[in-house]
């Protein structure tokens, strides 16, 4: 599921205020970025932007699919909250929908499934009360939860990046490593800090952030098949691969 750039994305939330986002690039960036997951064999549900929701591309933080049902969050940028509607009218068609109660906050980007452990970013936008919630809910599909204080980072997945089935590539100094249990850590190359984000595709291919040349020679070295993309873009609004798709195997 990806979500369209809107005419407002110059507007999207940025840690650096000074940041200017061009439009008409981002939009050429997305549709490479859909073209991609589509050449992957993916089959894409596009849900139309909307105007009133600067940051709606980033798909990813309105909603969580895990095991059998679909949790919808609650961002914790309260002006994002409006985006979870059109995605939940879509996901109801195919999942049961759990809804994160306030006063709980939690984006998408800080949650992180590996196998049957689900990582929880506590971060800026996800607090404790999302983690005490999720913690049932995570039980009940028969999975693991496990909370990742983050620092320096806007989410979990800024910061440790899924490239494989159990491998990561972590920046330096954001999360306490002991807590990612049973994952191969790689760390992402000092003078490329934040610039790297990656979506695994199949296997061993994973697209990459092509401002992260360093690192993905790591990853190749290691047997990885990287595809470079540009997204620079999404990346000056603090968005990264992950962020604008939800990928989900359709219900039968
Ligand atoms: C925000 O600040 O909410 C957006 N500009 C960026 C969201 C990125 N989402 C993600 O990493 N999952």
């Amino acid at each position: 599921m990806v979500r369209g750039v809107p005419d407002t994305f110059h507007l999207a939330i940025t840690h650096d205020p000074s940041v200017e986002l061009d439009v008409d690039r981002a939009r050429d960036q997305h549709h490479s970025y859909t073209e991609r997951l589509a050449a992957a064999g993916l089959t894409l549900e596009r849900v139309p932007a909307a105007p009133d929701y600067p940051d709606c591309v980033f798909v990813e933080d309105t909603a969580v699919i895990l095991g059998s049902i679909a949790i919808m969050t609650r961002s914790g940028a309260p002006a994002r909250r409006g985006e979870t509607t059109a995605v939940a009218a879509r996901l109801a068609d195919r999942f049961p929908l759990v809804e994160i109660q306030a006063p709980a906050t939690i984006d998408g980007g800080d949650v992180l499934i590996m196998g049957n452990i689900v990582f929880v970013g506590l971060s800026g936008r996800t607090n404790q009360g999302a983690i005490d919630q999720m913690s049932g809910i995570v039980r009940d599909q028969g999975m693991e939860l496990v909370p990742v204080p983050v620092h320096g980072a806007l989410h979990l997945k800024s910061a440790v990046l899924p490239v494989g089935n159990r491998t990561v590539v972590v920046t330096p100094d954001t999360v306490d490593e002991g807590r990612l249990t049973d994952l191969d850590i790689v760390y992402e190359h000092p003078e490329e800090r934040m610039r790297f984000s990656a979506l695994p595709l199949a296997a061993e291919r994973v697209l990459v952030t092509a401002s992260a040349p360093r690192t993905t020679e790591m990853l190749a070295s290691r047997g990885f098949e990287p595809d470079p993309i540009d997204i620079s873009e999404f990346q000056a609004a603090d968005g990264g691969l992950t962020c604008m798709s939800i990928i989900f195997d359709d219900a039968p």
